[in-house]
């Protein structure tokens, strides 16, 4: 049996007035202790004090050096208030990332909830008004949104719609669908999402799609129309003109390339093949740059002169590059003419504004330049990014990075920090800001391009910057656009805080693209939708990179 004095506990020493004793005692007292305890005891307190001295001295660099870089880059750069924001930049805790990812799952789930609602099966929710819009009468949302749920890992909607497609999508309707619209939402969303899930069901149903779209190619002269009848198998040109637009033409071919990759059936990527041969031979480029419009008669290029990265050209740029990853890098034209037009850029639509001297891409008509720069070109720092990282020059990533501070600009300077549609730049000296928009260009659609474009850099670069860009760009969505009822809509006049005016329609790429990207932009993990496996189609649904092999 122990000595009383050698008792099993260590009791608190408290004075008679119930408070502590002074330091002296306390020392003395915590002496006794120790001596009262047994030599068990005490080798086992020693052994964890030794433990937890080890520990702290092997952290010990690592952590200074972390805490010493960090401090070190704040001093380097900044005063005060700017020091804070700097340190927030660089230091996106992970409990910041899940919030942020769990945020654009609520974004979502909100959205989705206006579409369940009220527009169930059609093509476009109405937030405001509550009810519908329809296209081609296809449930285009909800074809668009498919491998977004599965990304943002929301099973349960993404059953719900799988389901719809299971049971109520039929292609076998007598309706007139644009072929580029349907290529790149449903064959392109499908094929994605059959990519990603495995489920056959997808599959089969974007063959079915892609086989109906085939009598667009039936022109004189293989330049397809940009209508077909799908439940008729008939196809035609609008109704004022047999010109097909370059932009939608050129960018059909990940898509069929990856059908006819799937099926076996040489036909899908024959016919889009051939409309890329054509377009490189053709005569009417100005420094690989090309015209608005393509002849479906004649296959030549109409209205010459007009140059631009905006609407009816952009995503033929995008897709020069991405065919050429999506094929292994192996198809020398497509990148030659990818590189040429990245140089004819350079030489004839960059300029610089005033006054914060922002690198834009600008417009030429007939030799004029227009210092007017359409939302849509902001998909261009995204794809030079991702040509750098696939080996091409890192003069295109540095291009990249000034553009995306051009597109961030585009929203900080506006009164509701979303982005005009179109955005004509000041070059003035002592003008007073850089970019000014035009009454008629105020709406904002919801678009992704710079979503799109952050997530390109933020992977590539690592710099939280681009992150913290993306989530203000968040915040005025949910400020500005978000519908209480249910679902976001696109505003007349991002000038506006007080009356930003909604239009009262959800496209269905604010589902497919613009809030993917942003929850691929949050997140940190490199390997989800890897860009070394997958390319994204125009519309933000990925294909595989194709094996090596083929
Ligand atoms: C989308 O349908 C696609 O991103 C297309 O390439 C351009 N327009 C919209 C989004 O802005």
């Amino acid at each position: 049996m122990l000595p009383p004095s050698r008792r099993d506990f260590v009791s608190l020493t408290v004075s008679e007035s119930g408070g502590y004793t002074n330091g002296k005692q306390r020392r003395q007292s915590c002496w006794r202790k120790w001596k009262q305890l047994s030599r068990l005891q005490r080798s086992l307190i020693l052994f964890v004090l030794v433990l937890l001295l080890i520990g702290g001295i092997a952290t010990y660099p690592s952590l200074s050096a972390q805490w010493g870089e960090m401090y070190g880059s704040i001093l380097r750069h900044c005063g005060s208030t700017y020091c804070f924001k700097l340190f927030q930049t660089q230091h996106i805790s992970p409990l910041l990332v899940e919030s942020r990812l769990e945020a654009v799952r609520e974004a979502f789930r909100h959205a989705w909830k206006g579409y369940k609602d009220f527009a169930w099966g059609h093509d476009e929710l109405k937030p405001v008004s509550k009810s519908y819009s329809e296209w081609f009468g296809l449930g285009l949302t909800l074809i668009d949104a498919l491998d977004t749920m599965w990304i943002l890992d929301l099973k349960k909607e993404f059953e719900e719609a799988k389901q719809w497609v299971a049971t109520e999508l039929s292609f076998n309707k007598n309706v007139d669908v644009n072929l580029f619209e349907s290529t790149i939402r449903i064959l392109g969303g499908l094929l994605s999402t059959y990519h990603l899930t495995g489920d056959a069901l997808f599959l089969e149903k974007a063959k079915d799609i892609g086989s109906r779209l085939m009598p667009a190619f039936s022109t004189p002269s293989k330049i397809p129309y940009s209508d077909v009848n799908i439940g008729k198998g008939t196809a035609h040109p609008p109704r004022w003109t047999s010109d097909s637009t370059v932009a939608e033409v050129t960018s059909i071919q990940l898509e069929f390339r990856e059908l006819g990759r799937l099926t076996g059936d040489p036909k899908y990527q024959a016919a889009v093949m051939e409309v890329m041969q054509q377009v490189h031979k053709l005569e009417g480029k100005h420094d690989g740059l090309v015209p608005m419009f393509i002849n479906t008669n004649n296959g030549q290029f109409t209205h010459l002169g007009i140059y631009t990265l905006g609407a009816r050209a952009d995503s033929y740029y995008e897709y020069l590059l991405k065919q050429w990853i999506q094929g292994g890098k192996k198809e020398t034209e497509l990148l030659e003419d990818y590189l040429q037009a990245v140089e004819g850029i350079k030489k004839n639509l960059l300029k610089k504004s005033s006054p914060l001297g922002l690198t834009f891409v600008g417009e030429l008509s007939h030799g004029h330049f227009t210092p007017k720069m359409d939302h849509l070109v902001c998909f261009l720092p995204g794809t030079l990014a991702l040509g750098a990282h696939h080996g091409l020059a890192t003069e295109h990533m540095e291009l990249a990075q000034q553009l995306m501070e051009t597109c961030y600009q585009m929203y900080t300077q506006m009164e509701t920090g979303l982005a005009p549609e179109i955005a004509h730049f000041s070059m003035q000296t002592g003008s007073i800001q850089d970019v000014d928009v035009k009454l008629a260009d105020r709406h904002n659609l919801l678009r992704p391009e710079t979503v799109e474009s952050l997530f390109y850099l933020y992977r590539f670069t690592k710099d939280k910057k681009y992150q913290n860009w993306g989530w203000e760009i968040l915040q005025s969505f949910n400020t500005y656009t978000r519908v209480e009822t249910g679902g976001y809509t696109s505003i007349n006049n991002v000038r506006d805080p007080k009356y930003p005016s909604p239009r009262d329609k959800m496209e269905s790429f604010f589902l497919g693209e613009t809030l993917k990207y942003f929850y691929l932009l949050f997140s940190d993990d490199p390997n989800l939708i890897s860009l070394d496996k997958y390319v994204f189609n125009t519309e933000a649904h990925p294909l595989p990179i194709w094996p090596q092999a083929e």
